[in-house]
């Protein structure tokens, strides 16, 4: 039998975090379709932000990306998302912008590019100790495009070096989250393709060395629960870049793409306890709102995240495990589909009752009237995007 109270529990404490760049405009590298109303700096990002956490109750922490969000006092930032509810959570290192990261940034074979990359994870973590953030999420494009292009061990040694350095660097209370991505902007060896190799770097540094898991970033048909469920016994889960795709890295509202895979990877993490806070499990977003309206699609993101959870926290793992222990496969599948099947959002919008919030957040964000103040106000100036 679930625990209904529990269940609620669970899911009132649970914490999604939202990412700066899904609020500004983005495309792909076709076009960036602007949207009237999009914020114009960091700040404006934090109001957007507020309204989700306004309209959820369960996104207080957003994500910054340097340098697209780089301001003059990041205290004054972390007291300005203050004021507004929430706070500054994961801060998101930019080594794949510059020119001079071409050819790589901390595996770059020049160690003038190396250095160059180096200060700029450094200046992150300097970043943190201001904002009073406790991660440092790191992903490298670094790769080859050609056979031959450089030497794929020696740019090993040069990550293991930075990722060493950075390490030293952080305090007591921070952590050092790395990113796996198959391929892309590389496209015939990427120097952090996979969770192995994300895995291998963080062994060696330390327990504050996690792993990210983004949803997007893997071959196609990959068994991503089977990764969450490893890295969580190896309590090397440092949280997931969560989004979806259809063909490779998409950056889709999670859930939208594959619910069922959603839900998957949260039976692993609900099984392995990584919805217990002192887990540290980080349950970020990672997406773009390409053509559709940002704030309401990130509401609709984090629905879709507390929806699979709850369906992940109503599987029944008493009758689950009795019926793998007599080996009876059809009985244990039909454990797990039950409550994938279950229609939760009722239970959510019980759940958002108790904590005082509208039971429907997109229906609660439409009453606000803030999109049409913010098409309003936010006229003129240079509106925030994807590298800007
Ligand atoms: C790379 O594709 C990535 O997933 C990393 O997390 C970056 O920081 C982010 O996307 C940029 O949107
Ligand atoms: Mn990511």
């Amino acid at each position: 039998m679930t625990d209904l109270p529990a269940v609620k529990a669970a899911l009132k404490s649970q914490q999604i975090e939202t990412p700066s760049w899904g609020y500004g405009n983005s495309g792909t590298r076709f076009k960036v379709f602007a949207q009237p109303g999009v914020p114009r700096d960091p700040f404006e990002k934090l109001d957007d932000a507020a309204q989700v956490h306004a309209a959820t109750g369960v996104t207080p922490t957003v994500s910054l990306h340097i340098p697209w969000d780089r301001v003059d006092d990041y205290t004054a930032l972390a007291a300005y998302a203050k004021e507004r509810g929430i706070g500054l959570g994961a801060i998101n290192a930019n080594v794949f912008q510059d020119d001079d990261f071409k050819l790589g940034s901390v595996t770059h074979p020049d160690p003038a590019v190396r250095r160059k990359a180096l200060a700029h994870l450094m200046e992150c973590v300097d970043i943190m100790d201001a904002t009073g953030s406790r991660d440092l999420k790191l992903w490298f494009s670094d790769g080859t495009n050609y056979p031959g292009q450089d030497d794929v061990t020696a740019r090993q040694d040069r990550l293991a070096e930075a990722l060493a350095a950075v390490y030293e660097r952080l305090g007591e209370d921070q952590r050092m989250l790395l990113e796996y991505k198959l391929f892309e902007p590389a496209f015939y060896t990427t120097d952090v393709p996979d969770w192995g190799t994300a895995y291998l770097h963080c062994l060696k540094l330390g327990a504050r060395a996690q792993v990210v898991v983004d949803t997007g970033h893997h071959a196609p048909g990959t068994n991503i629960e089977f990764i969450v469920a490893q890295l969580l016994r190896e309590g090397k889960l440092g949280g997931f870049d969560f989004n979806s795709r259809f063909y490779a890295d998409d950056d889709l509202m999670v859930g939208a793409a594959d619910p069922f895979q959603l839900f998957r990877i949260l039976h692993e993490v609900a099984q392995n306890d990584g919805f217990a806070p002192e887990t540290g499990v980080a349950f970020l977003l990672d997406q773009c709102h390409n053509i559709e309206a940002k704030i309401p699609a990130v509401i609709r993101s984090v629905m879709n995240v507390q929806e699979a959870t709850a369906k992940a926290l109503l599987v029944d793992l008493d009758a689950l495990r009795a019926a793998q222990r007599s080996g009876d496969v059809l009985e244990a599948n039909a454990v797990l589909m039950d409550a994938y099947n279950t229609d939760v959002r009722p239970l959510l919008r019980e759940v958002r009752e108790e904590m005082g919030l509208h039971p429907d957040p997109l229906a609660a964000y439409r009453a606000s009237g803030w999109q049409e103040r913010i098409v309003a106000e936010r006229v003129g100036g240079t509106q925030a995007g994807w590298g800007a």
